[in-house]
């Protein structure tokens, strides 16, 4: 099989046309407020409370930046159980508030943290859990709440992949004490850099903004090491603008989903992940897993693809606890973390994004059958 004409990368970020941006430039160029919560970075806090059905938010200039401060919001301090198989910046947010993450294994279904695992993990230095909510599927929230509820430990999930994700009850982000979400250029939401924290209350909410603004409560008054974690009003108007185009953009992802899912559902070795069925995904990744009755072992697979112009995403594979700042901790012992090991050893994000074309996609998947 021929290299395929274009190299179809694991993600592209969709962007609104470009005219489009034009009168917000005018309007920041006519008041000239940049940024520090300027008109721009308030519409967009409120039409996207209104998007996500959630009742407060606070942007932030990146996620990474917005789980610093969720978890300086809540003063933690201490441990903190979270999951080995995510972005770095999960477990890095821990370690710039001077936290000691400990790793806690996944559930093989859902690739989230496995909450029968987490009571075992608590020491009398727990003060919060961190989950993510993995690929945008829900993490076992319930269970969650009740261990939380049992030992009085805070809640911060990482949904930095959960844009727009509900269940039976409504938005994902209302769960916990805060929810994190980013809007990086390679999520289903992009304002290029961005991110925000969902919080229950407006007391919560004016805390957050004072952190992210250097920790100022008034014009003379800090009273704490906050940081710069504002978005520009540039970043807000990109926001406002793919917003208006959001969930034409979901359904686009959600079809490229199924047409994989129909295509490769008779490979022997191929697995995918399910959600609930009442769970209203955003399909902002398309994970596969390699089985062993598989041909191809999954590096194999991800050079055979690559080969092709097909650059698909071991997300997330080295697992956080294999980097140096982490694997010397108890808790990342491989013992520990069987299933986060084996799975990311398994794993495979198929590149998935609205303007990626079916032919494009049924490429994909006959590289994948032809190894077969
Ligand atoms: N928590 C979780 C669970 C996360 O997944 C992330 C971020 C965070 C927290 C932190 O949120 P932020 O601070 O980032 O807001 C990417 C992203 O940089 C990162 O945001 C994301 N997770 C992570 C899963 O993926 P890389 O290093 O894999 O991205 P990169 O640059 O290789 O991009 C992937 C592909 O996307 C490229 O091959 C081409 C395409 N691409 C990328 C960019 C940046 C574009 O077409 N245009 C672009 O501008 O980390």
């Amino acid at each position: 099989m021929d290299k395929i004409s274009k190299p179809i990368y694991v993600t592209q970020p969709n962007l609104p046309p470009l005219q489009d941006l034009i009168p917000f430039l005018e309007e920041i160029w006519a008041n000239k407020i940049l940024t520090n919560g300027g008109p721009l970075h308030q519409r967009l806090e409120k039409e996207l409370c209104e998007y996500l059905g959630v009742e407060h938010l606070s942007l932030f200039t990146n996620g990474t930046i917005a789980l610093v401060t969720a978890l300086q919001a809540l003063n933690i301090k201490g441990e903190v159980i979270t999951t080995p198989y995510s972005f770095v910046a999960t477990s890095h947010s821990l370690l710039w508030n001077g936290i000691k993450p400990v790793f806690v294994d996944i559930d093989p279904d859902t690739l989230n943290l496995d909450p029968s695992k987490i009571e075992e993990a608590i020491t009398s230095q727990t003060t919060a859990i961190m989950p993510v909510h993995c690929y945008g599927h829900p993490c076992d929230v319930e269970a969650i709440r009740k261990i939380a509820d049992k030992y009085q430990l805070k809640v911060i999930y990482d949904a930095a992949h959960a844009f727009g994700v509900k269940d039976a009850g409504g938005s994902v982000l209302r769960h916990g004490d805060l929810s994190v979400l980013s809007f990086h250029a390679t999520k289903v939401f992009n304002t290029f850099e961005g991110g925000a924290i969902v919080c229950p209350d407006a007391e919560t909410k004016l805390r957050i903004d004072q952190l992210k603004n250097f920790g100022f409560v008034d014009e003379v008054t800090v009273t704490e090491p906050g940081i710069n974690g504002k978005m520009s009003e540039y970043n807000a108007a990109v926001g406002l603008l793919q917003l208006k185009n959001v969930n034409a953009m979901i359904e686009k992802r959600k079809e490229i989903d199924s047409r994989y899912r129909k295509q490769l559902a008779n490979v022997k070795g191929i697995h995918f992940l399910d959600a609930d069925k009442d769970v209203v995904l955003n399909y902002s990744y398309f994970p596969i897993l390699i089985q062993a009755d598989y041909p191809q072992s999954r590096d194999a697979l991800y050079q055979i693809l690559k080969d092709h112009g097909i650059y698909s995403r071991r997300y997330f594979y080295p697992l956080i606890t294999n980097f140096p700042m982490y694997q010397d901790m108890a808790s990342a012992h491989v013992n520990n973390l069987p299933l986060a090991n084996d799975l990311a050893s398994k794993v495979l994000c198929l590149p998935i994004y609205p303007d990626l074309d079916f032919s494009d996609v049924d490429e994909i998947c006959n590289v994948i059958r032809l190894v077969v």
